[in-house]
């Protein structure tokens, strides 16, 4: 099937999952993690900055790396491809699993959103757990918990850490049982978020694969759609 076949099957009882990651927000400006195109930490890889043991070594760095990051998300917004899932799940049974940890598809107005990896916008305190939301940018400086004065880190999900267990479940869940599986602007290189494409695929979804280059997991998707999620996510859209 190619996509407008694919487009004129949806129905609102059509069960779509889509998985997306740092490709869907680069046309809103946000650096994707392995393009090395960003002059300022292109010197670092994903491996040496989204660890624990990166945030244990040097805070300050970690910190200033996440704030950069917080800063541009706050900059820009969503784009035509997050748009362009809130008007499918208009005219669908639409779960979204994301990878990202910008808000983009909230932003957007898409309801149905597990964030994988966590969010950018919440910090967690390291002495007690507590949890907030801190929406402030650029931070007036390593933030700390109002509980008891711990230092707080990013609530993401980094390198060695696991997945919150009822995102998990409901994203596995969400992959296993659709009609059809949207993998979007991710290089399917970083697991479990990669495995819900296997899950899809033995679930007996369709899986179509937006990117602009074929991915580690292109080769499971029934149909590849080449180019920008911005300018292709519209031609599903019934
Ligand atoms: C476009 C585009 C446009 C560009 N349009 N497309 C199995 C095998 C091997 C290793 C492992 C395994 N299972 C676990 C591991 C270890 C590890 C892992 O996966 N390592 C790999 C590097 C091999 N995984 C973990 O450690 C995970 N945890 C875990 O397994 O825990 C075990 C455990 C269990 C119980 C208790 C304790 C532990 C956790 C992984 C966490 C990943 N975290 C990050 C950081 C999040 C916070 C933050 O944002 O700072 O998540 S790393 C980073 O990678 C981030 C992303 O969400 C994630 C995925 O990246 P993504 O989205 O694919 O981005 P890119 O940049 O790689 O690709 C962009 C794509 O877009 C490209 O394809 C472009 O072509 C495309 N594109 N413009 C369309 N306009
Ligand atoms: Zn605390």
């Amino acid at each position: 099937m190619n996509l407008e076949e694919y487009r004129q099957a949806i129905t609102p009882h059509t069960k779509i999952t889509v998985l997306s990651g740092a490709g869907i927000s680069a046309a809103s400006g946000i650096p994707t993690f392995r393009s090395g195109e960003d002059a300022l930490w292109s010197q670092y890889r994903p491996e040496e900055l989204a660890t624990a043991r990166a945030f244990m070594a040097d805070t300050e760095l970690v910190w200033k790396w996440y704030d950069w990051r917080r800063q541009l998300i706050a900059q820009s917004e969503p784009n035509a491809a997050h748009h362009a899932l809130v008007d499918l799940e208009k005219k669908s049974d639409l779960v979204i699993v994301t990878q990202n940890v910008d808000g983009y598809h909230q932003q957007a107005g898409s309801t149905t959103v597990h964030e994988f990896h966590g969010s950018i916008w919440r910090v967690r305190c390291l002495d007690c757990g507590y949890e907030r939301y801190e929406r402030q940018t650029p931070l007036p400086g390593l933030p700390h918990c109002e509980k008891c004065g711990g230092l707080e880190r990013p609530a993401v999900v980094w390198f060695g850490e696991g997945i919150d267990p009822k995102i998990m479940g409901a994203s596995f869940a969400a992959a296993a049982d659709c009609d059809l599986f949207l993998v979007v602007g991710t290089a399917g290189a970083v697991y479990p978020a990669a495995s819900l494409v296997d899950a899809a695929v033995n679930g007996g979804a369709q899986v179509i694969d937006f990117n602009l280059e074929r991915s580690e997991v292109s080769h499971l998707a029934h149909l590849f759609v080449a180019g920008s999620a911005a300018d292709t996510l519209v031609d599903l859209v019934p």
